[in-house]
């Protein structure tokens, strides 16, 4: 199955139509956002959403990830906002229209700002409004949806928002990522329990970001930090989720760092998965360094995208291996991979073979993988097109449709066309 996947703040506008998120807020702090830009229009996608599932369905894609704001569909007294529904009930038809199979995200990152004024992820209340919230959408558009993912890449709420300050709400604790990524993990599996019931018959999951933590050097202290990095950064979310349990990492967490955990938590955050979503991007290399767990370290003369990311296509074989060494698995779909380049669009078109030669290493990277046997289902090109890419703003561009932000105009790039051609020799293939 191949897809295209985006995220509600990322791409959807229409912030006048919704409650404020905190990624509203942290857009509104002058520093916050690179570019000084914000969310509140991005892609006009509310508006556009027709314009959007026709590209969609003239790309050839069997799937759509996207993600449905929490604030847009919910009041604050945690009563539905059917006129918010009303929109995700007009996408989800024109992709069923199309054949284009729905996987719908519950949290990609924008919590309702109300939430955040009683404690945010801190709270763990939160999680219990986020099982709220899921079984009320979940009731309303569950016919329609395929897939239903809890969260998207819980170590990102957690720690570039509550440790490394990147991300909304943007504080700089390791204790509070820790108690943050807690309630994430709880809201998840009382989330899936909800979804069990709801929808039954769809594809139920999570989708985690993971990638290898590889060590700077042979030594046995950069082995060691590597060791950790690899625990606190991949781990701390699949372990719980897979297996019920922390890694040995919280052993070594002063007293301060280690969440409160309740009885039963670990047990309600294990719930069975339908499937299990990997976005991929690149490696992480690490070396020990002082007061910290691990360091993370660039390598010098390797390949990078526009985000400085180093290009690592091995690196989905080495994630999927990992996980299959680790835990018991559900079917795996690669639910992002993508890379931001520096785009020009000249004379109407985009020509960007850097990406093509992106997806092709990803793609080839994959077929290595399941070959050798992952028990990989999909693909989601992380993006369907240009959009908000966080505390970066509209600097980073990762789209196979370009998007000009002045004029909303969307210019299909070479990759498109690429991607586009490798579907149909797919499905020529099928028909045959
Ligand atoms: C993530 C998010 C996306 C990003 C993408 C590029 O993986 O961080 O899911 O929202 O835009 O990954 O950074």
């Amino acid at each position: 199955m191949f897809g295209v996947a985006t995220s509600s703040f990322q791409i959807e506008g229409a912030a006048e139509q919704r409650l404020p998120s905190i990624w509203d807020t942290f857009c509104d702090t002058p520093g916050r956002i690179e570019d000084g830009s914000h969310g509140a229009t991005a892609c006009d996608h509310v508006s556009r959403y027709r314009q959007d599932v026709a590209l969609m369905a003239d790309l050839g894609v069997d799937a759509y990830r996207f993600s449905i704001s929490w604030p847009r569909v919910m009041h604050a007294d945690g009563k539905l906002n059917t006129k918010g529904c009303d929109f995700y009930l007009r996408l989800l038809d024109g992709l069923n229209e199309n054949g284009i199979r729905a996987f719908a995200t519950l949290y990609h990152w924008d919590l309702p700002q109300y939430l955040e004024d009683r404690g945010g992820w801190l709270n763990r209340d939160t999680a219990y409004r986020f099982q709220e919230y899921t079984d009320a959408v979940s009731r309303v558009l569950g016919e329609r949806v395929f897939s239903w993912a809890t969260l998207n890449e819980p170590l990102c709420s957690a720690q570039l928002a509550y440790e490394l300050g990147m991300h909304a709400p943007g504080f700089t604790d390791r204790a509070m990522a820790k108690q943050a990524a807690h309630h994430l993990l709880l809201s998840h599996g009382l989330g899936m329990q909800v979804l069990r019931q709801n929808c039954p018959n769809a594809l139920n999951g999570i989708v985690l970001n993971l990638s290898p933590c590889h060590a700077a050097s042979e030594s046995h202290e950069d082995r060691a930090a590597a060791f950790r990095a690899d625990q606190d950064l991949n781990g701390w979310y699949a372990g719980p989720v897979l297996t019920g349990a922390y890694p040995d990492l919280i052993d070594q967490l002063p007293a301060h760092e280690v969440p409160d955990v309740q009885e039963g938590d670990m047990e309600t955050i294990c719930q069975p998965l339908g499937f299990l979503g990997v976005n991929y991007y690149s490696r992480g290399v690490f070396r020990a360094a002082q007061g910290a767990l691990y360091e993370d370290v660039a390598v010098p003369g390797k390949p990078l995208t526009d985000m400085g990311w180093e290009i690592y296509p091995e690196g989905l074989v080495e994630v999927l291996e990992m996980l299959s060494d680790r835990y018991d698995l559900p079917p795996i779909y690669i639910t992002e991979n993508g890379a931001a380049m520096t785009d020009r669009i000249e004379g109407g078109a985009v020509e960007d073979s850097s990406r093509i030669r992106f997806f092709e290493q990803h793609l080839a990277a994959l077929e290595r993988a399941i070959a050798a046997g992952a028990d990989v289902r999909g693909y989601f090109a992380w993006s369907l097109m240009d959009n908000f890419e966080w505390s970066y703003g509209y600097s980073k561009r990762f789209g196979l449709v370009y998007v000009d932000y002045e004029t909303q105009e969307r210019t299909v790039k070479s990759s498109y066309k690429a991607f586009q051609s490798m579907l149909k020799t797919r499905n020529d293939r099928s028909a045959c």
